[in-house]
């Protein structure tokens, strides 16, 4: 079934800086995350869920990894209308530079949209773990018959700055929005968010940059060329002259545009009960179908750890971690608080030995790797040490990367024998 009303438009990512150096060479929907997916698995996953299959994705780099991931993963059938294409800024004769912003991003592949039909721009980030039905903030958006419709979420005082925050009349009209208000300001913000979320001091309303749009509305609103960003222009200058309605969620639902966000996102898949469901029968989270081997563990203690297809392990302990998809980690070493992404292919021992590699990819012998997020096809050496924490300095190398504590291993990066970091 394909909801023809709606057309999803995914906002892929502008620079990526907050995720650097995770999209030093990739764009921020093809990160990998949970061992086996990618960010943009997460938006189209719940729009297909929703019945939505008529997709796109806007991103500012044209990663031929990202291209490849959309193509092999989302093919539909030959007889149906649904599709995810991939939008990157472009040169164009009506503009020859890159998306100035979210809104600019949307203006700029105007004219891609509107060759579909469509009554409903549903514009989603990709940077958001969450499992959303959008059929029922449809409803509620027909039912109410609002112009726009925000998804929104009760926040606490400390993560309320880093939010667009509004206020709502009884009927859940928008009255009034801020895009990420300074501290001092939070006082006038707060809003009645009901009892179980007041006991959890989550009083602010938060827009989770989730939005409704009627198709002509959203023609009329990007035809203004001096706004280029929804937060901060679009939906403050809207909210007076239209109808807008909060759609408050009550799921579980996360922001994951930083590193730390996303390393905490990544290793809260290890709970006994994550947050975040994969293993649910009707909300399914799409990905490429690798056709890989069953993962082979020996000799190994496993303690909350998710382990992705295709590993060959000899750790000693691995501890609250995410494994990625063929990873290979030695004998004798210890793992814990990490999210290792994985390799794109395996080396046999006759490639080894032929190109005299001296380090295989994955993880060697006798290491200890706590705190720290491995990015893809990394070779870390035997009796190397990465302790990650606060006690590290924020720092760059050309292999490594420190922010707040976590160690981040450049893709590709090569960690030779005994590194201490
Ligand atoms: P932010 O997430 O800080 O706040 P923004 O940086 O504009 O806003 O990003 C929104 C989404 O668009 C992200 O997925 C981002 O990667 C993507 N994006 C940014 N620039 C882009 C570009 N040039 N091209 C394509 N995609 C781009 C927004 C709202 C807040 C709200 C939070 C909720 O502005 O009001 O509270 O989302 O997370
Ligand atoms: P990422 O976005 O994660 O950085 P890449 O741009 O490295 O991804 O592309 C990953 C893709 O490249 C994988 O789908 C994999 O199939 C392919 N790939 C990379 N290296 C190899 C290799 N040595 N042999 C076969 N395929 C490879």
């Amino acid at each position: 079934m394909i909801n023809e009303k709606v057309l999803g438009i995914i906002l892929g990512g502008g620079q990526g800086s907050r995720l650097y150096p995770l999209t030093k060479d990739r764009s921020k929907p093809a990160v990998p995350i949970a061992g086996k997916y990618r960010l943009v698995d997460i938006p189209i996953s719940n729009c297909i869920n929703s019945d939505i299959k008529r997709m796109y994705v806007l991103t500012q780099f044209n990663s031929a990894s990202l291209n490849a991931h959309i193509k092999n993963t989302y093919h539909f059938s030959f007889f149906s209308s649904a599709f995810v294409d991939v939008l990157a800024a472009e040169q164009t004769i009506h503009s020859d530079k890159w998306f100035q912003g979210t809104a600019d991003a949307v203006r700029q592949s105007m004219h891609h949209f509107l060759q579909n039909d469509f009554e409903y721009a549903l514009i989603l980030s990709g940077d958001q773990l969450y499992q959303m039905d959008f059929n029922d903030m449809i409803k509620k958006h027909e039912e109410s018959g609002a112009e726009i419709s925000i998804a929104t979420y009760p926040v606490n005082a400390k993560d309320a700055t880093s939010f667009g925050l509004l206020k709502t009349n009884e009927e859940n009209i928008i009255t009034s929005f801020i895009e990420k208000p300074a501290a001092e300001l939070l006082p006038d913000w707060t809003s009645d968010v009901g009892d179980e979320m007041k006991a959890q001091n989550r009083n602010y309303l938060a827009s989770m940059g989730i939005y409704i749009f009627n198709r002509q509305l959203l023609v009329d609103l990007m035809s203004n060329p001096d706004t280029n960003d929804f937060g901060k222009e679009i939906i403050p200058q809207a909210i007076d002259s239209h109808k807008t309605l909060s759609y408050q969620y009550e799921g579980y639902w996360t922001d994951i545009g930083n590193i730390d966000s996303f390393f905490e996102a990544n290793l809260g898949l290890t709970d006994d009960v994550p947050q975040f469901n994969l293993y649910d029968n009707d909300k399914h989270v799409y990905t490429r179908p690798r056709i890989l081997p069953t993962s082979k563990i020996a000799g190994s203690i496993l303690n909350k750890a998710v382990i992705g297809d295709g590993c060959i392990i000899h750790a000693e302990k691995i501890e609250r971690s995410v494994i990625g998809i063929r990873s290979r980690i030695g004998k004798n070493s210890l793992i814990s608080n990490t999210y290792m992404m994985g390799n794109d292919s395996y080396e046999s021992l006759d490639e080894v030995a032929e190109n005299h590699i001296d380090i295989m990819m994955g993880i060697g012998d006798r290491c200890y790797i706590h705190n720290c997020i491995v990015d893809k096809n990394c070779r870390i050496g035997d009796d190397v040490r990465i302790n990650g924490g606060t006690h590290i300095k924020n720092t760059e190398t050309d292999t490594y990367f420190v922010k707040e504590g976590i160690v981040v291993i450049k893709k590709d990066a090569t960690i030779p024998r005994g590194t201490n970091i």
